[in-house]
């Protein structure tokens, strides 16, 4: 008799344990996990760019994929994303290319003072160009979309009108920007963006030289009442993934991804330039910022300065072996074909 109620008790665990074990495992397999690192904070635009990937990737494959963000250097900063990238430390990282100049030269071309005249045509200009490349420094990633920053602009604590006055003046950039201000006989100070809230603050730079959408999201304009309108250079980024990350995807959800890229790269630049007249609303009204128009004459004096940058870059680029000249005409034509 012990033995048969044993035997059912038994049999009844049994079944409790299969039954819960069965009916409650999950309908669908659980989602594909990926990290995506990001460097400056939230709001920002690469933040906002990150976070409207991750919604469209998510929705395009039914919840195939979770995608979770880190914006804010909370898992890669700024100048360890490339490698943090390869080195699988994420899945996803998104790096601002002119931090590192030497290391991106043909994408880098794009921030030379080639009048690139906003942020959409820029990204469509970029897009396209490392299409049309594939430069060796991207052969150990996947490449899943590249945008650009429109022009950018002089966000200073004391007024510039004229070379005489940014003379000497600490102001913060970054990569080729840099090199525009040191022609213009600026104090070049170079660091990320995500350094230069404290570098204002402290009083390390008198302002810095950006595309201006930053007056509003790093709320620059509370220091820096006075922008100069230069509208020089853009700076470009890429979104880049582990390759082995890459590999192990579906084809379906690599499929997703691939369509996104141009996609990806339109919808930032049209955001970009969009929020830039937001953020100078914003500034205007907040904080009574002045925007400084230069005469055309004192604009012609600055871009004479910036005359030599493009020949500098052409013999160096072919001294180390790139079609430099090639590459700045391309850029010509395929910014020209975009801004139609
Ligand atoms: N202009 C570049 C890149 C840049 C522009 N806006 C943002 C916002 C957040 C991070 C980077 C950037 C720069 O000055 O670094």
């Amino acid at each position: 008799m012990l033995k048969r109620v044993s035997f059912l008790l038994a049999a009844v665990i049994f079944a409790t344990f299969a039954l819960t074990t069965f009916l409650s495992a999950p309908a669908v397999a659980e989602p594909i996990k990926l990290n995506y690192a990001n460097f400056p904070p939230a709001p920002t635009f690469p933040c906002v760019q990150m976070e409207r990937w991750k919604e469209e990737v998510e929705k395009r494959t039914n919840g195939k994929v979770a995608i979770k963000t880190f914006p804010g250097g909370t898992l890669l900063d700024a100048k360890a994303m490339m490698d943090g990238v390869i080195g699988g430390q994420a899945d996803i990282g998104c790096l601002c290319m002119a931090y590192q100049p030497g290391r991106f030269i043909v994408t880098n071309a794009t921030s030379l003072p080639l009048d690139l005249p906003n942020a959409k045509v820029a990204s469509l200009t970029l897009w396209d160009l490392y299409n049309q490349y594939k430069p060796d420094e991207f052969s150990q990633v996947k490449v899943l979309t590249m945008f650009a920053t429109a022009p950018s602009n002089l966000m200073t604590k004391k007024p510039v009108r004229t070379l005489a006055d940014i003379k000497g003046m600490d102001i913060r950039a970054s990569g080729g920007a840099g090199e525009i201000l040191k022609a213009w006989g600026a104090n070049m100070v170079g660091m990320p963006m995500s350094a230069t809230p404290e570098a204002l603050q402290k009083g390390v730079v008198q302002g810095l030289f950006s595309s201006l959408e930053v007056m509003k999201d790093f709320k620059y304009a509370e220091l820096c009442r006075f922008v100069t309108m230069t509208d020089t250079v853009i700076y470009p980024f890429a979104v880049v993934m582990n390759m082995d990350s890459w590999n192990r995807l579906p084809d379906d959800v690599k499929k997703v991804m691939d369509d996104l890229g141009a996609e990806q790269a339109l919808w930032t630049g049209e955001y970009m330039d969009a929020h830039v007249k937001e953020s100078m609303d914003w500034s205007k009204e907040t904080y009574n910022v002045e925007v400084i128009q230069l005469s055309d004459g004192e604009k012609a004096e600055w871009n004479k300065l910036l005359e030599p940058m493009i020949d500098k870059w052409v013999a160096d680029a072919t001294a180390k072996g790139l079609p430099g000249e090639k590459i700045i005409e391309d850029i010509k034509m395929i910014s020209k074909k975009h801004a139609e």
